[in-house]
């Protein structure tokens, strides 16, 4: 019999998706419902007693929500998979069900600005113990690790100056001391690389950006063990209250199908325009990991299938530098955001990362003057173009 392992493409578009079994419809419905009808009391009890699967209440679960997570379960190679309302909900609820008072969390020093926000911020009014290190360097994780040590958490490639994290060398330092492994993979999907193969325990991503891929939605992804996923769904998703409309699960669904397809063009797209910059005259530095000058570009060729859509970069002129870019793009919107269709411009400093102070933000590399691209799938040429205009502006600004 001819191999049918299923490769990437073909499990986006197929796993956990089926015809509609009540009608036969070829694309599965939303299923758009608050509650579910119990057959009798006797049924009510065995399912909210977990004695029989079923659905009851939107809050603890849909079937179009089953069907996101299902899929995202194959794509990760992962148990089991939870669709949340957010990214920032995927990581909230699943750091509160790792840690309680008295732990110990050790996080990168630069991760999307509300992941650090809620770390410094929110965890530690509870009790918890952080500590923020360069977690491109396992020396600094291993230093890190204290004796109340549960969780390891990166962001890799981190957003907005695309360091990574080894995963696998991470996963050893957390395991030989008794911790966990949480993997933040947003900016590389499952397309580019898979954590839990590189012994990470858990992978959660923000499906508003390339896993719904059309700027159109706001969810988030948890994947990790069967038991893991049960205890993050109940109780805490179930109380935090966190999940998914089924709508925007969705259009998850939708998105998910065309991944690689998209991921393909970003990763092409991305490499060209990396390159563009990092030969203009009026770029000081690009940060993208496709590019020989990138500090870990023997790990991201390694750990990774493909360097991704997103880079940053320093424009000469510092903020006013940047400022003009991001003020003189065309075809390229100014937005926060990443991951779309379309190409999307932002200032870290002020937007994404503003939760982080200015000494915070310049420790670790994240200055003024820096722009952050999410280069899109439109043609390559164009997306240069564009940039290339604005940059002329920039040379008439700063001479
Ligand atoms: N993880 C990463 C790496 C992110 O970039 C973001 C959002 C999140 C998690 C949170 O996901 P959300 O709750 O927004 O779905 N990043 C954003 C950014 O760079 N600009 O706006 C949001």
């Amino acid at each position: 019999m001819k191999n049918f392992d299923l490769k990437f493409n073909s499990k986006a578009i197929h796993a956990g998706s089926k015809p509609c079994p009540a009608t036969g419809a070829h694309i599965g419905p939303i299923y758009l419902t608050s509650t579910f009808v119990m057959e009798n009391v006797e049924h009510a009890i065995r399912v909210s007693q977990g004695e029989e699967e079923g659905y009851s209440y939107g809050r603890y679960g849909n079937p179009t929500e089953t069907e996101l997570g299902e899929k995202m379960a194959v794509l990760e190679n992962g148990e089991k998979g939870i669709a949340t309302a957010s990214g920032m909900a995927a990581i909230t609820t699943t750091l509160m069900t790792f840690l309680k008072s008295g732990d110990h969390l050790i996080a990168g020093d630069v991760t999307y600005g509300c992941t650090y926000g809620f770390m410094r911020d929110i965890l530690t009014k509870y009790g918890i113990e952080v500590t923020f290190v360069d977690t491109s360097d396992l020396e600094q994780i291993k230093g890190a690790i204290k004796p109340n040590t549960k969780v390891v958490y990166i962001e890799t490639p981190c957003n907005p100056v695309l360091r990574l994290a080894d995963i696998k060398g991470s996963a050893e330092i957390a395991h030989n001391n008794g911790a966990s492994l949480i993997v933040d993979s947003t900016f590389a999907t499952p397309y580019l690389q898979n954590p839990l193969d590189l012994g990470a325990d858990v992978v959660v991503h923000s499906a508003t950006k390339y896993l719904g891929g059309h700027g159109d939605i706001v969810g988030g992804i948890v994947v990790g063990s069967k038991e893991t996923i049960a205890e993050i769904r109940d109780p805490h998703l179930k109380f935090f209250g966190g999940i998914i409309s089924p709508n925007d699960a969705w259009l998850i669904i939708r998105g998910l199908k065309t991944l690689g397809l998209r991921m393909k063009t970003h990763c092409e797209n991305a490499q060209l325009v990396a390159e563009y910059l990092e030969d203009h005259p009026m770029v000081e530095k690009v940060y993208y990991p496709g590019l020989p000058s990138h500090p870990q570009h023997e790990l991201a060729k390694k750990q990774m299938r493909g360097f991704g859509g997103m880079m940053s970069f320093d424009v000469k002129g510092g903020f006013e530098g940047g400022k003009t870019v991001m003020n003189n793009v065309k075809l390229i919107s100014l937005a926060t955001s990443l991951g779309s269709i379309d190409s999307l411009i932002q200032h870290s400093p002020s937007m994404s990362h503003f939760t982080m102070s200015k000494e915070e933000r310049e420790k670790v590399g994240i200055m003024d003057g820096q722009v952050r691209l999410s280069v899109g799938v439109e043609e390559a040429e164009n997306i240069i173009a564009d940039l290339d205009n604005a940059l002329i502006e920039v040379k008439k600004v700063i001479g």
